[in-house]
């Protein structure tokens, strides 16, 4: 059964006991990323995932997301279920964003289909702060958003488990 809840389809009874989730952050925009990493890592114990099954590791910035989680899934010795890299990229006034939001999203979805393990979009393409504060539950307004990171968290469950099979 699914149910629908803030333009996102959620699925109900996801249960994440026993899976393992990497989780890459960026140290750019780090209030709003810590927020966003906060919520995915809740969300994900909400649904069962032990907390030393999920291990967190930072990078630089966005751009560094695809290298790092390829590389992290690779190395890692006890395999992991699914990954979710998360950063957030403000639109400045150079070219910089357009840039590294295509490489960072081409290369985090060559990193799923190259491992074969899913690595989840948890970047944040923001016009504005604003916008950013929004999507990581800290906005300005009586709502303060929605935190993305409880999304990633069930998305990262849902297809870990689609791909155990
Ligand atoms: C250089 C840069 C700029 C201008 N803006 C951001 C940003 O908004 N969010 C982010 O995660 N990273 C940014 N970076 C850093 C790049 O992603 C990268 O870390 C550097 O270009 C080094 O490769």
């Amino acid at each position: 059964m699914e149910h629908f809840e803030k333009g996102v389809v959620t699925k109900a009874g996801l249960n994440g006991t026993g899976l393992r989730v990497l989780i890459v952050h960026t140290r750019w925009n780090l209030p709003v990323v810590e927020a966003l990493v906060k919520g995915t890592v809740n969300t994900l114990q909400a649904h069962g995932v032990e907390a030393t099954n999920i291990v967190i590791k930072d990078v630089p910035g966005a751009y560094e997301l695809p290298f790092a989680s390829q590389s992290l899934l690779q190395s890692a010795k006890v395999p992991f279920d699914a990954c979710i890299s998360i950063g957030v990229l403000i639109k400045g006034s150079t070219m910089h964003f357009e840039y590294i939001a295509d490489a960072t999203s081409q290369g985090l979805m060559r990193v799923g289909l190259d491992t074969r393990i899913p690595v989840i979009f948890g970047v944040l393409t923001c016009l504005t702060e604003d916008q950013a504060f929004e999507r990581a539950g800290l906005g300005r307004g009586p709502s303060k958003g929605h935190n993305h990171g409880e999304d990633w968290a069930q998305a990262a469950i849902e297809m870990a488990l689609l791909n155990r099979g």
